[in-house]
């Protein structure tokens, strides 16, 4: 049997949260070769800050890199940490399909500590739903930095606990009226976001209803992380009911609900 490596602290972290961040778990060598990938594929010198400022905000590769290999096995691993939670055998096998996110620097502002660690300017938003508000069901993200992601460096910023209170809201309001643009009065101004930072190799599990976006980005090299979605077997015919009931398809999570009252509680 494979050995586990969420601890039960982990996991009742994820539950409440609907995330968790797990340091150093992923080979030098897969990260090595994923990340030549991404420097080969990209236009940009990456270490001409100038250039990197002047080009775009970002740029999402969707399994379109030069080659793909490298991130199977990376896939293959996250699947075994997504199984720890959703289940054993009730993920779709895992593929090479990534989506790799670069952030570029915005240069505007000298980094400083005097500077907000989290933007909320940014695009808060749940995936589980395309631009016209169609369902694209997933169950479980894994988000991994391909390189060192310091403080406003572009981290992944979330907004814990919002997986419980967006299942509340697609309860109440039904599945098929959802838009985005909800998601700044789910949030309101009692969560406060949390920016991952974190060495090439950190990863971050996450709940499909996840409340989250790209960090502002005031440093000098682009933040580059693989984004990885995991479905079910059964994730369409579930989709609609899953998205209501945040745990009630997860076989590795026995605690199915959560009361949360006061969102500060979830930070
Ligand atoms: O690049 C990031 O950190 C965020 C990307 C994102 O929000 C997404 O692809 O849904």
């Amino acid at each position: 049997m494979q050995e586990r490596v969420l601890s039960p602290e982990q996991r009742e972290r994820f539950i409440h949260s609907g995330f968790v961040v797990l340091r150093n778990v992923i080979s030098q060598a897969v990260l090595d070769e994923a990340l030549d990938v991404v420097i080969e594929t990209v236009p940009e010198d990456m270490t001409d800050f100038k250039a990197l400022v002047a080009g775009p905000d970002d740029r999402h590769y969707w399994n379109d890199l030069a080659d793909m290999a490298p991130f199977y096995q990376l896939n293959e691993q996250l699947h075994t940490y997504a199984e720890e939670l959703v289940g054993v055998d009730r993920l779709q096998p895992p593929s090479e399909f990534t989506q790799v996110a670069v952030r570029y620097p915005t240069g505007q502002f000298p980094s400083t500590s005097e500077h907000p660690v989290t933007t909320v300017d940014g695009n808060p938003h749940i995936d589980i739903f395309g631009d016209s508000g169609e369902l694209r069901p997933f169950t479980i993200g894994a988000t991994t930095y391909l390189d060192d992601v310091h403080p406003r460096g572009g981290g992944l910023t979330i907004w814990p606990g919002t997986h419980w209170r967006v299942a509340e809201y697609l309860s109440e309001h039904g599945v098929d009226s959802y838009s985005n643009e909800k998601v700044g009065d789910m949030i309101g101004s009692r969560t406060t976001p949390f920016e991952v930072t974190g060495s090439a190799g950190t990863v971050v599990l996450w709940h499909n209803l996840l409340v989250h976006t790209g960090g502002c980005h005031l440093e000098r090299e682009p933040r580059i992380a693989a984004f990885t979605r995991f479905r079910r077997s059964n994730e369409t015919k579930t989709s609609h009911d899953a998205a209501k009931n945040p745990f009630k398809y997860w076989d590795g999570v026995k605690q199915k609900s959560s009361v949360p009252t006061d969102g500060s509680s979830f930070a």
